[in-house]
């Protein structure tokens, strides 16, 4: 059986008015372009066509709204950092993603998206300080963890969690290839969207 069996596509957004309802609970997927959100969500769901996937970097370039259940859904932010986005661009995404924040009540909690490769980048910790300023759970997922052979995993792991020692972040290895974290990054997520 699936998981969230009435997961559907709920609505796009470029401006702030086309955000979807601001009820009930929701929690959004944010990272560097092409680190892999849009896969995640995908993988966590079990839908392979939910969330658009792209070999090209900056594809999602809307806030996605997707609903798993009544009242509950799953956010693609879009994804920062992409060099070749040209600046008109780069800074309306960064004015809808600053409202998008500022604004959002059912917003419960962000899972940051990092390349396991890469690790914890600037704008990452920037990220995640700006949901934390604003009382929000975060949980960092290191993904493409496939690529990685155990000891860079474990190392990896080890210094996301050291970066993050002086707050409520949690992190976890993820691939959405292998299926490894996929049930534990499920798990968080399901309490948030849950927990009273
Ligand atoms: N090996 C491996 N590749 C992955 C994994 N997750 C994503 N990818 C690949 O990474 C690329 C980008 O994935 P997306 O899910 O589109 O990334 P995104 O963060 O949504 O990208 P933007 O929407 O452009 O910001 C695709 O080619 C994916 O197939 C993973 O767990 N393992
Ligand atoms: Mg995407």
């Amino acid at each position: 059986m699936s998981t969230y069996p009435h997961v559907r596509f709920l609505t796009s957004a470029a401006e702030p008015h086309q955000l979807a309802a601001d009820s009930g609970r929701e929690v959004a997927f944010a990272g560097r372009s092409n680190a892999g959100k849009s896969t995640a969500i995908n993988a966590i769901t079990q839908r392979s066509g939910l969330a658009r996937v792209s070999r090209t970097p900056g594809r999602t370039q809307l806030i996605n709204f997707f609903e798993i259940a009544p009242a509950r859904r799953l956010v693609d932010l879009p994804g920062y950092g992409y060099a070749k986005v040209p600046e008109r661009v780069r800074s309306k995404w960064l004015a809808l993603l600053q409202h998008y924040f500022n604004v959002r009540e059912s917003l419960v909690g962000l899972v940051l998206i990092v390349d396991s490769r890469r690790g914890l980048g600037e704008q990452d910790v920037a990220m995640l300080e700006w949901v934390l300023a604003r009382g929000r759970a975060a949980h960092v997922l290191l993904t493409k963890s496939d690529k990685l052979n155990r000891q860079d995993g474990v190392r990896v792991l080890r210094g996301t969690a050291e970066a993050c020692s002086d707050t409520v972040v949690t992190s976890q290895l993820f691939s959405a290839h292998s299926k490894k974290g996929v049930e534990e990054a499920r798990e968080v997520m399901n309490r948030w969207l849950t927990e009273a």
